[in-house]
């Protein structure tokens, strides 16, 4: 077996991540280790191009907007916390866990999750989602298959179907009631191991 290169104590903060994320100690050994895999060249942090290994994530056609949610605007790295609390969003939600309202929302609840993927779309974080903001996720989606005519007309219909207050863009409560039917734990859970 020999002996093991990473233990909980090696990890700063531990114990509060596991508090703050709900992830155990298992799991959080295995995203340590999957950090310092990416981490290349042991600089602490990650950079956008350190998730070009991830297979995933480089065949995946929003594969740069999933990556680009890891970055505060501005930013060009991401430490490991910050990398934990991002995958917490991907945790399946517990279904009989009782929260006391004193909480913050859990960032698996089905709300943390709507509000990680509301803000995949508003790449410039003012709370609304733009036409050209959607237009960029949706060529990034649709690359090749269609054409920038029929990009528009999807962004315009999405854009009526979504606007309630008729600003023009999507804010995060239009685009929760849009997504009310869509059962989100069950699309954006990640089971982290098997
Ligand atoms: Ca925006
Ligand atoms: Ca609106």
């Amino acid at each position: 077996m020999g002996s093991s290169s990473s233990n909980l104590n090696t990890i700063p903060n531990s114990q509060e991540l596991m508090q703050e994320t709900g992830f155990s100690a298992a799991h959080l050994l295995r995203l340590y280790e999957r950090f310092e895999f990416l981490d290349k060249d042991n600089k602490g942090h990650l950079r956008p191009e350190d998730f070009e290994a991830v297979q995933e994530l480089s065949t995946n056609p929003i594969g740069d907007i999933i990556i680009g949610s890891f970055f505060s605007p501005g930013q060009e790295t991401v430490d490991f916390p910050s990398f934990v609390r991002i995958l917490a969003h991907f945790r399946p939600a517990e279904k009989n866990r009782t929260r006391d309202g004193a909480q913050p929302e859990p960032a698996n609840s089905s709300t943390g999750k709507l509000k990680f993927a509301f803000q995949l779309y508003d790449r410039d974080r003012d709370g609304k989602i733009s036409r050209e903001e959607l237009l960029q996720v949706l060529r990034a989606m649709l690359e090749m298959q269609v054409t920038e005519e029929q990009l528009e007309s999807m962004a315009e219909r999405a854009i009526q179907e979504a606007d309630l207050d008729e600003d023009d863009a999507i804010s995060f409560d239009e685009f929760k009631k849009s997504l009310e039917k869509v059962n989100i734990d069950h699309k954006m859970s990640i089971h982290f191991m098997k």
